[in-house]
């Protein structure tokens, strides 16, 4: 592929920990191209950032629930390991789901953010939903689909840490689970295996964000040309 993630080249723009800060970066944002992370909590969604975007873009925690708010970076394209002429791309982390021990203030806070971001970010925001291979398909889980589906996001989901598993019985698993989940969630785009530690996946994980990327570029060009085309 001649396109990859400029490495390092994620820059931190902004925490977001309310609905109306949201709204007020969505009004200078409205047609914004990238790629938003969500999942449980302690699933690995910022050390899988770092192993894309390089580094340590993205703080990996400790304790579970640490990113509650949602963190936005720029980031930009190499065409054949070259800086490129494109605009700049978003990358969010957004604060995880599915964390036992918050308060009901907490989960208010999150279904407020969560529901604006989902029902106003830009169509061309690809979201990429984290599952635990060891745990997939949890109760948490599936309640997330449930909150996102009236949003039909196109949705790329990763089975991280699958460097933990270590049985063919335990991957099997997996392979039976991924038909079920694309009959009940038929937005799911593509799913792949992925460990943010060894490194399993990542290219097919980064040729899926950009072949999006070039996808939405490609039809706001033909918009550009013909504004009747359907979106
Ligand atoms: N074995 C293994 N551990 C991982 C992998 N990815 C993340 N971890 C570990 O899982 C823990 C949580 O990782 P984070 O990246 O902070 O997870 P998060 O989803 O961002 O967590 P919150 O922001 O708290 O919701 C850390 O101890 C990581 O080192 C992986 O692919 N394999
Ligand atoms: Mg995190």
């Amino acid at each position: 592929m001649s396109y990859t993630i400029r490495p390092q080249s994620a820059q931190f723009l902004m925490g977001i920990s309310d609905v109306a800060q949201f709204e007020e970066w969505l009004s200078k944002n409205q047609d914004a191209i990238g790629v938003s992370f969500v999942g449980r909590s302690n699933v690995g969604k910022s050390s899988m950032i770092n192993a894309l975007f390089g580094g340590k873009t993205a703080r990996v925690s400790k304790t579970p629930g640490r990113t509650r708010e949602i963190n936005i970076f720029e980031f930009e394209l190499n065409f054949n390991g070259k800086k490129c002429d494109m605009p700049k791309f978003f990358l969010i982390d957004l604060p995880g789901y599915g964390f036992a021990d918050v308060s009901k203030e907490m989960s208010k806070n999150w279904n407020e953010l969560m529901g604006a971001f989902f029902a106003e970010v830009s169509e061309s925001m690809l979201l990429l939903n984290l599952q635990d291979a060891r745990h997939p398909d949890q109760d948490a889980d599936r309640q997330f689909y449930d909150f996102i589906k009236r949003y039909t996001r196109k949705t790329v989901l990763v089975f991280n840490k699958i460097d933990k598993l270590k049985t063919q019985k335990e991957r099997n698993v997996l392979e039976k689970l991924k038909p079920i989940l694309s009959k009940d969630y038929k937005w799911i785009r593509q799913m792949y295996f992925g460990s943010a530690h060894s490194k399993i996946g990542i290219p097919q994980i980064e040729e899926a964000i950009i072949t999006h990327f070039l996808e939405e570029l490609e039809m706001r060009k033909a918009h550009e040309v013909d504004p009747n085309l359907p979106s």
